[in-house]
């Protein structure tokens, strides 16, 4: 491989969009052992994705991923499509020896997060890595929040309450978008949300869930095909999921996913609770951690506000003078930071598929729930 790591992207949508970005920028950012080199983006739509080249960066186009996983000139796959083709395209990547980096939720369904999983433990002892961006791990705030749970500055985990929320569809003339057909997204607030809190009070609290009870609404059941048409369609996929689990080490928790929460438009919070101390992060304030010590004097307590700016605090010593706050986009940058030092160096990026098969096994078990009128559902343990 050298030196370069040569990217081929596929999708260049909103997340093909902000994983350009990361990928012009991380090598400017971060000394890393390869440098990325952006080869070739891949899209359906000849003028689409010749024009999207241009606008992020990529040297190169086609419009059949498959020609992309063909060529000896490309090292790592990037898939930004919508879910139903992350199994196809991350298995006939890894099977070409690609690395891969696969968007959240690593599938649609269990089966093809399974087949992915057992594609790239065939691919693992020739070196080739495969990760799922599950991208708000790499807050800096986020990181910090597991290091202090890690580090046993909370205690004995009692709670986690995350909700993520946002209200892009709740006018009933939004349209019938891919993203509200189970076909291609294979579920909806509960796959493309949840999906994000779950991931993220599991790889916090470093405990997995076990057990849920779920209950899911879609409030609007038809939706015209385009903005204004009287051509109408069923949603197929939920509009609000809430999800109460158990963790292995002992904890409640709650999650709630909506894409009706009207004036939420990416609120994603989360708060952990410990005999000795709580955390909590809301996205929308996302340089600051809130955390409350139980160990200090009675008269000092009260949650106090880190600003997680400072170079010490994860990610930060690469960027900006202390007190230089940072953004979403980050978040993507640091991802791929976090994945050319694994590919460069030998180690294993996380999230691996077989830790985002935990998220997905999590979520087949909220819709089997579901389906059994909100019943208490073990979720399944990971392939051996
Ligand atoms: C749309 O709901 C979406 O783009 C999600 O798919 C992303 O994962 C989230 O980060 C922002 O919202």
């Amino acid at each position: 491989m050298g030196s370069t790591l040569r990217v081929g992207m596929v999708g260049y949508a909103f997340m093909g969009t902000a994983h350009s970005q990361a990928w012009r920028t991380v090598n400017r950012v971060f000394d890393l052992p390869l440098r990325a080199e952006m080869t070739a983006v891949c899209g359906t739509d000849r003028a689409g994705v010749a024009a999207a080249a241009h606008r992020l960066g990529w040297a190169g186009h086609c419009t059949d991923w498959r020609e992309l996983v063909a060529r000896d000139d490309i090292d790592v796959i990037d898939i930004c499509t919508p879910g139903d083709s992350h199994a196809e395209i991350a298995i006939a990547a890894l099977e070409a020896g690609k690395h891969v980096l696969c968007e959240k939720p690593l599938a649609n369904t269990l089966a093809e997060a399974e087949a992915m999983v057992e594609a790239a433990a065939r691919a693992h002892p020739g070196g080739v890595r495969a990760m799922c961006g599950f991208n708000y791990r790499r807050v800096p705030a986020i990181a910090l929040m597991r290091d202090l749970a890690a580090a046993g500055r909370l205690g004995t985990v009692r709670h986690v309450r995350a909700a993520y929320l946002q209200d892009w569809i709740t006018d009933p003339g939004y349209p019938l978008v891919w993203r509200l057909r189970r076909d291609r997204a294979g579920s909806g607030a509960l796959g493309d949300l949840g999906a994000h809190v779950v991931d993220l009070a599991q790889h916090v609290t470093g405990q997995r869930i076990t057990g849920v009870s779920a209950v899911t609404e879609t409030f609007v059941k038809e939706r015209p095909l385009t903005w204004g048409s009287t051509r109408r369609g069923r949603v197929t996929v939920d509009d609000a999921a809430l999800v109460v689990g158990r963790l292995d080490g002992g904890a409640l928790a709650s999650f709630e996913a909506s894409r009706f929460a009207t004036g939420r438009k990416n609120s994603l919070r989360i708060e952990i609770n410990g005999d000795r101390g709580s955390l909590s992060f809301d996205l929308e304030r996302l340089n600051e951690l809130a955390y409350y010590d139980a160990d200090r004097p009675a008269a000092e307590q009260g949650f106090t506000t880190i600003l997680v700016t400072e170079p010490h605090h994860p990610y930060l010593s690469a960027w900006w003078p202390p007190g230089h706050a940072l953004g979403y986009e980050h978040t993507f940058t640091h991802q791929l930071r976090d994945l050319i030092d694994a590919i460069g160096t030998g180690a294993d990026p996380q999230p691996s598929f077989a830790e985002a098969l935990t998220v997905q096994l999590v979520l087949d078990a909220a819709e089997r729930s579901v389906a059994n009128g909100a019943g208490w559902t073990q979720v399944q343990p990971p392939l051996p």
